[in-house]
C-alpha cells in the first residue's frame, strides 16, 4: 500500500492507562482503523502453526517485548488487510486510511523500523497516569480479562519495562514536538474529551 495514503498516529501510555478503551472512542467519533499490539501478538499467539506462540506467550507473561520484526511484520499485515478491506467497499472513505496504532512502538528501535519500513507517524497520543490508578485498574480487570499478564507479578514487570523501554520512546517524540500528552486519571468521558480535541487539532 502507499503510506503516502495513511496517516498513523501512536497511542502510548502505561499497562493499563487506558489506552485500549480511548481508541474504541476515537474510532466511533473519527473512523480510525483500530489496531493494537498486543491483540494482534495475542492473536498470532493462539494461531494454529505459528512458529511465534511460544515466545510471544513468554514475554507477554514476564512483561518484556516481542523482537520488533514480529510485531512490525503484525502491524504491517493488518493494515494491508484493513486498506484492501476499504478498496473492496464503497471505495476509499477518508477515514479509513486513518491507522490508530496502539501499544506501540514500545522501544526505540520498533519506532524506527516502523517508521522506515511503513511510515512515520504523525502524532503520539500519550496516556498518562499513576502506577497506582493502573495497578488498581489492572486488577479489577483481571478479574474477568483472561489475560495471563494481569496479575500482580506480571504487571510489575510491565511497569518496569514502560519506565526503562517505551518512556525513552515518548521522550524522543517529545523533541519532535509530536506529543499530546493526556491526563488519563479522570474518568473515561472526560479523558476522551481530551484525546478528541487533540485528534482534532491534528486532523484539521
Ligand atoms: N479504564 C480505562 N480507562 C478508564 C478510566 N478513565 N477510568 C476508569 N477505568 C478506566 O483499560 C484498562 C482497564 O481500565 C479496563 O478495565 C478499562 O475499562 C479501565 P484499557 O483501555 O484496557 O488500558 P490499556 O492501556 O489498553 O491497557 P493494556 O493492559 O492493554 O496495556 P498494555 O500496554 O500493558 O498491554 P498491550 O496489550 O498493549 O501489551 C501486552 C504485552 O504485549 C506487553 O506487555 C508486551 O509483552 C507485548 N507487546 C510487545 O511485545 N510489543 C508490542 O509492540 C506490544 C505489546
Ligand atoms: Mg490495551
Amino acid at each position: 500500500f502507499d503510506p503516502a495514503k495513511v496517516t498513523v498516529f501512536f497511542i502510548l501510555g502505561g499497562p493499563g492507562a487506558g489506552k485500549g478503551t480511548q481508541c474504541a472512542r476515537l474510532v466511533q467519533d473519527f473512523g480510525f482503523s483500530h489496531l493494537s499490539a498486543g491483540d494482534l501478538l495475542r492473536a498470532e499467539q493462539v494461531r494454529e502453526g505459528s512458529e511465534y506462540g511460544e515466545l510471544i506467550r513468554t514475554c507477554i507473561r514476564e512483561g518484556t517485548i516481542v523482537p520488533s520484526e514480529v510485531t512490525v511484520n503484525l502491524l504491517k499485515n493488518a493494515m494491508a488487510a484493513a486498506i484492501a478491506e476499504d478498496h473492496e467497499g464503497e471505495g476509499w472513505t477518508e477515514g479509513r486510511g486513518r491507522f490508530l496504532i496502539d501499544g506501540f512502538p514500545r522501544k526505540l528501535d520498533q519506532a524506527e523500523m516502523f517508521e522506515v519500513e511503513i511510515c512515520p507517524a504523525s502524532l503520539i497520543l500519550f496516556f498518562d497516569t499513576t502506577e497506582e490508578v493502573m495497578l488498581a485498574r489492572l486488577l479489577e480487570r483481571g478479574k474477568t480479562s483472561g489475560r495471563e499478564d494481569d496479575n500482580v507479578e506480571s504487571i510489575k514487570k510491565r511497569f518496569r519495562t514502560y519506565k526503562e523501554q517505551t518512556m525513552p520512546v515518548i521522550e524522543l517524540y517529545e523533541k519532535y514536538n509530536k506529543v499530546a500528552q493526556i491526563d488519563s486519571t479522570a474518568s473515561i468521558e472526560e479523558v476522551h474529551k481530551h484525546a478528541s480535541a487533540a485528534v482534532m487539532k491534528v486532523l484539521a
